[in-house]
């Protein structure tokens, strides 16, 4: 999955993994939306507060 624009504090893109654990720490306080890679139309937003 990818994380939607170049604010400060956007995680790194997430690569498609199986069987697998993969974290992302936000160190800024935001809303980070992002898109699943695999499924098109799979959207959601991080709400960090
Ligand atoms: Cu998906």
């Amino acid at each position: 999955m990818v994380f939607q624009g170049t604010a400060s504090g956007t995680p790194t893109p997430i690569p498609t993994t199986s069987n697998a654990t993969v974290g992302r720490r936000f160190g800024t306080v935001g809303d980070f939306a992002y898109d699943c890679t695999l499924h098109p139309g799979m959207s959601g937003v991080v709400r960090v507060r």
